[in-house]
């Protein structure tokens, strides 16, 4: 395919308005936090529908778009990913999980009950396409696992713009997931997101983050 390039024009600021938008911004970033206790208030499609669209902004390997998320709402699916997702988890907490991994988890207060499966009024699930199919026949992704990732992290940023929480939830295994989804053998399940309003008084770990000189080297 020949490129074909288009004029692209990006808004900028002074440097002190930069630096006022960097400190605003971080700042509210700040505030976003992983929650796992949802108010059932549904969540209307056209707000599940702009955030996934925001996510899907992110870039790409070849601008392929590898992902597919899949949006469950219905109570039934719901119970069915949350029974199956506890099956696993039960395993994991009782023998698959090394000692180390469960007390480094231990401070969180996680087990293998996952009722927000079922209280979160919307399930978003996640796909990377390992390749695409196209009438049948295999076309290459590239990047996939960060491009996915990416388009994860947009995700994440929408939902919190929007005022309203997620958790990133990996049940492991998920390949339950591409049964109860019937997804086509080209997607692998990524993350499942449940998405909603928190619950009255959620509590959420007093965890502190990395400073400065821990997650940044400069080089002169
Ligand atoms: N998948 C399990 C365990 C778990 C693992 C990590 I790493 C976490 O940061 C949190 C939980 C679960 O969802 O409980």
């Amino acid at each position: 395919m020949e490129a074909k390039f288009i004029s692209y024009r990006k808004e900028s600021y002074s440097e002190i308005e930069t630096i006022i938008r960097s400190i605003e911004h971080l700042d509210y970033m700040n505030k976003r936090r992983t929650v796992r206790d949802f108010s059932s208030k549904p969540i209307p499609k056209q707000i599940i529908e702009n955030i996934i669209m925001a996510a899907s902004t992110a870039p790409s390997g070849a601008h392929k778009q590898p992902w597919t998320f899949c949006v469950v709402t219905n109570p039934e699916l719901k119970s069915k990913i949350k029974a199956a997702a506890e099956e696993e988890e039960y395993e994991s907490y009782n023998g698959r999980m090394p000692k180390d991994w469960l007390e480094d988890l231990s401070y969180l207060g996680t087990d293998w009950h996952k009722p927000f499966l079922e209280n979160a009024p919307a399930l978003i699930i996640v796909f990377k396409k390992s390749y695409d199919l196209i009438n049948g026949q295999k076309r290459n992704n590239y990047y996939v696992t960060e491009s996915v990732g990416l388009a994860c992290g947009f995700l994440l940023e929408a939902i919190h713009y929007c005022g309203l929480v997620a958790l990133t939830h990996t049940p492991s295994p998920m390949n339950f997931l591409i049964k109860l989804l019937e997804r086509p053998e080209n997607e692998k399940p990524f993350l499942l997101i449940p998405i909603g309003y928190p619950a009255e008084n959620t509590m959420v770990p007093d965890l502190k983050r990395k400073v400065e000189n821990e997650v940044i080297k400069f080089f002169k």
